[in-house]
């Protein structure tokens, strides 16, 4: 499985993954689910919000245990990021029909669309459409960077945009949601443990800063006369570290986009995106404000007007005790597996149903905690104990 779709979207300039929504990587990666799907004779469906399941068993049952993660990518991400908690979904599954397990509630194996929002901007927007958590009419107004909006590129891959909207019917169905994902830190790798549970996600957001100065010759105007928006954008840059570092948080500009960048031009635009996450509201509220006031206030002394928009947000997630202390006692049965409980900054789509449905998550070690880059990695071996792992927990959760 992990062989047949490690090529699909793959950079061979970077050996990254573009793997961006309704692109045809992602159709051929939704082409790759469907065939696992039914190479084990699952029922397989595409939700209204372009989301795929896979069932064994009827979901009208209820009290479904669902599994799975994404397979989109940020640009130039790795391999494992979404990929391995779909692979070691139905991996799971092939390892319970080999212990003979007898399920007395629905298993469903789920990819969500577009949960990194590396074209549209948004994250998680399968699981935010299915939750009710982002409308159909706000899903329409997204638009790509060639100005291609969301119903336009779904229609292009086949997939009808009237459809898109909340699936109460859906999540009521599900009795709990575990998303196994490789860690994006070190923190096992520290501890020296193969496999973690999250306790919970960070807040965190994205903030789109448009600075707009005036267009000029970059070798005759003088710098008295000049409107810059890089100065401005630059001290953001720097100023968005400083108040990370005040609030023992995180803030990245890593998107950028000058108009009409040229070399030997002033620009006239240009647009930053702040990503931001802290351990509480209040910290991150503080590190947005603090970077707001120190851009605006630079840009007021260069005659540069800033806009700021917020583009996603996700509050902070706290994962169900109980189906986390169930987890910590099912795994608790490996006598040679500790299995520590943490949190994390990265946005997950367990984050966004965990409000509608009982989530948990499961960490796979990450040696080096790259992760957002070609060089994410973890071992064989930890991905299998990865998927041993998830077999236990499906077997304990669903034969109960
Ligand atoms: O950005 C995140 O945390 C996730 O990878 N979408
Ligand atoms: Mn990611
Ligand atoms: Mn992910």
């Amino acid at each position: 499985m992990w062989a047949e779709l490690l090529p699909v979207g793959r950079s061979s300039a970077s050996g990254g993954y573009r793997r961006y929504a309704w692109t045809g990587a992602d159709t051929d990666c939704r082409t790759w689910f469907r065939e696992q799907a039914q190479a084990r004779g699952l029922a397989y469906e595409t939700d209204r919000n372009g989301n795929q399941w896979a069932w064994l068993g009827d979901p009208a049952a209820g009290n479904a245990v669902v599994t799975g993660s994404h397979l989109d990518s940020v640009p130039d991400g790795g391999a494992f990021d979404g990929p391995l908690g779909v692979v070691s979904a139905f991996a799971a599954l092939d390892e319970l029909r080999g212990r003979g397990t007898r399920f007395t509630r629905p298993l469903g194996i789920v990819n969500f669309g577009d949960e990194e929002g590396a074209r549209f901007g948004l994250a998680c927007v399968g699981s935010r459409l299915t939750s009710g958590a982002l409308t159909a009419g706000q899903a329409h107004r997204l638009t790509d960077a060639d100005g291609i909006t969301l119903p336009q590129a779904m229609e292009a891959a086949g997939h009808d945009p009237d459809t898109l909207g909340p699936d109460p019917e859906r999540l009521a169905r599900i009795g709990a949601f575990v998303e196994l994902h490789v860690e994006q830190g070190r923190a096992l790798d520290l501890s020296g443990d193969r496999i973690g549970i999250a306790s919970a996600i960070w807040p965190h957001g994205r903030w789109r800063f448009d600075f707009r100065g005036e267009a000029n010759h970059a070798g005759t105007t003088r710098l008295t006369d000049r409107h810059d928006p890089m100065l401005p954008y630059a001290e953001a840059v720097l100023a968005a570290r400083r108040e990370a570092e005040l609030a023992g948080a995180v803030a990245t500009f890593g998107k950028v986009a000058v108009e009409p960048n040229g070399v030997n031009a002033v620009p006239s635009l240009v647009r930053g995106w702040l990503d931001s996450r802290a351990a509480d509201q209040e910290g991150l509220d503080a590190v947005v404000a603090g970077v707001e006031k120190a851009a605006r206030e630079y840009a007021a002394a260069h005659g540069v007007d800033l806009g700021v928009e917020c583009e996603s947000f996700t509050p902070v997630v706290d994962f169900d005790h109980a189906l986390r202390d169930e987890l910590a006692r099912i795994l608790g049965k490996e006598a040679d597996l500790r299995v520590p409980v943490l949190g994390t900054g990265a946005g997950h789509d367990a984050g966004i149903l965990s409000g509608r449905v009982p989530t948990a998550m499961l960490f796979v070690r990450n040696p080096t905690g790259v992760s957002h880059s070609p060089a994410e990695h973890a071992a064989e071996d930890d991905c299998a104990a990865g998927v041993h792992a998830l077999a236990d927990v499906l077997e304990g959760l669903a034969r109960t």
